[in-house]
Order: structure tokens, then C-alpha cells, then sequence
């Protein structure tokens, strides 16, 4: 991973700092009862030696900042072509990704993983905005860093969705961006449809996110607790990719409450896979 290397020589460095304040210390208690002399001078060189490291430590914790990739596409252009975890800074905080370095040139950031139904789904608004699952397997990455990933520059958005006849189809999106906390994590940006999967988000744009426990939709009733899901529900679906896990056609009961996408197998049709990515656009 990206920094280790300078993450070693820091904690080389600290240990260094530690070993030299013990010796300090250690020191100190001798020189309090014995007279000064070469003690001081020996002590003199430590503080120079100590000033020097803390000197070589600050440096290596500003280039190890400012070293960070920002999204997946750095990652990539670091020389990592494999599919796996990194540690990004998209904006002050970093955190940890899962970048897929081998769909469509790769390169992007894995923000929704579903394929087998183990995680559940329907979940609260604090789960949504700081992310649930696990990297190995099925997990939301949270919307606070959605929103660090697409709030500044220009990403693209890919979602792939795969049937129980293993028929994969994508939607790619030219921009996609996401609102902050304060404006409910709204769809802001979504433009430039391209994909056999069909357009299933258009109805989606504009529109702030909800969650069982928050009704930030356009319907009188609440999309999120009706349909089962969490989602950018306008009055209230085309997709519903936070839905519940049904494996196929469902009864008439649970339409639009699966894991769907209305213009792949409708809204009764509930998903085998689904991942939602994005990427800084080109
Ligand atoms: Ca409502």
C-alpha cells in the first residue's frame, strides 16, 4: 500500500526520539546530584540530536500528507493495478477504499457492493452516512465520503448489475456528485446516460437522500419504510439498489422493494449483483 515506507521510517524515527527522551530523562535524574561537566556537554549533544530528528519527523509527516493519492485513478498511476483496499485523501481526512483496477480501465472508487444477500440492507440514516459491511464482502462505503470523493472535482459514475442468468449490463454516467450532509446527501450532479442497463436513475436526480428513520423524498407517505430501501427516492422509484435481497422475480407484494433497476428485468425483479462506482472523469 501506498506510504508504508515512509510510515515505517516514521515509527523508526519515533522509536529514535523515544530511546533519546529516555536517555534525557535518565540523564537529568544523574546530573541533578552529580556536578556539571561532561554531562552537560553530553547532554547539550542530545537536545541537538533530539531537535534534528523532531526537525526530519515534521518533514516526513508533510510529505506523507501531501503524498496521499486523492482517489483511485492516483492509486493506479502509483503503479497499483490490483483490485484491493488503499488508503485515499480526497479532501483532510483520509480513509480507506476499495478501488477496482480492472472494470473499464479501472481505476475506481467502489462505493455499493451487493452480490450475495449476507448484509442487510435496510438500514438507518447514521449507517448510510458512515458506511456499514466490510470491504471483503458486501458493504455501502458511507455517504459522507461519497460525498468527499464527488464534491469537488468531476467524477463519472459506473453501475453494474448483474441477473441470475449472470447477464451483467452497465449504466455509466458522464458526472455524478453528491451533496453534503447539510443538503441530505442530494443526487446534485447526474448527467451523460450512457448503457445497455438503461437510464433508471434520471428519476432519482435532484433529490435528497432518505433512510427508514429520515423522509427526505416528494411522496406524502415515506419511499424508504413503503419500498425497503435507502435511496434518492423522488415520489419514489425507478431503482432501489439499497433494497431488499429477493434473488429474482418476486410477488406482486414486493414490487419495487427489491434490489431493482426498472430498466433491466423492471421493478418485480429483483437483482443477483449490483456495484456502484465512480471515478474522477478524464
Ligand atoms: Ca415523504
Amino acid at each position: 500500500m501506498c506510504g508504508q515506507p515512509e510510515i515505517a521510517l516514521v515509527l523508526t524515527l519515533v522509536f529514535l526520539v523515544s530511546t533519546t527522551y529516555g536517555k534525557c530523562s535518565e540523564f537529568t535524574r544523574v546530573s541533578t546530584t552529580q556536578p556539571p561537566g561532561a554531562e552537560s556537554e553530553k547532554i547539550a549533544e542530545l537536545n541537538s540530536r533530539l531537535s534534528t530528528l523532531e526537525t526530519q519527523i515534521q518533514k516526513l509527516l508533510k510529505n506523507l500528507n501531501t503524498s496521499l493519492p486523492k482517489n483511485c485513478i492516483d492509486v493506479k498511476e502509483n503503479g497499483n493495478h490490483v483490485t484491493g483496499t488503499y488508503v485515499i485523501r480526497p479532501k483532510s481526512t483520509p480513509f480507506t477504499v476499495l478501488c477496482d483496477m480492472n472494470t473499464r480501465n479501472g481505476g475506481w472508487v467502489v462505493f455499493l457492493n451487493r452480490f450475495e444477500g449476507s448484509q442487510d440492507f435496510y438500514l438507518y440514516w447514521d449507517d448510510y452516512k458512515n458506511g456499514f459491511g466490510d470491504f471483503g464482502g458486501e458493504f455501502w462505503l458511507g455517504l459522507d465520503h461519497l460525498h468527499d470523493v464527488t464534491g469537488s472535482e468531476y467524477n463519472e459514475l459506473l453501475v453494474e448489475l448483474t441477473d441470475f442468468d449472470n447477464k451483467t449490463v452497465y449504466a455509466q454516467y458522464h458526472t455524478f456528485r453528491v451533496g453534503n450532509e447539510d443538503e441530505s446527501y442530494i443526487l446534485k450532479l447526474l448527467d451523460g446516460f450512457t448503457g445497455e442497463a438503461k437510464d433508471s436513475l434520471f428519476y432519482q436526480k435532484g433529490m435528497k437522500f432518505s433512510t427508514r428513520d429520515k423522509d427526505n423524498d416528494n411522496y406524502s407517505g415515506a419511499c424508504a419504510t413503503e419500498y425497503t430501501g435507502a435511496w434518492w427516492y423522488n415520489s419514489c422509484l425507478w431503482s432501489n439498489l439499497n433494497g431488499q435481497y429477493l434473488r429474482g422475480q418476486v410477488k406482486p407484494e414486493f414490487n419495487h422493494k427489491g434490489m431493482i433497476w426498472s430498466t433491466f428485468h423492471g421493478s418485480t425483479y429483483s437483482l443477483k449483483k449490483a456495484r456502484m462506482m465512480v471515478r474522477p472523469r478524464k
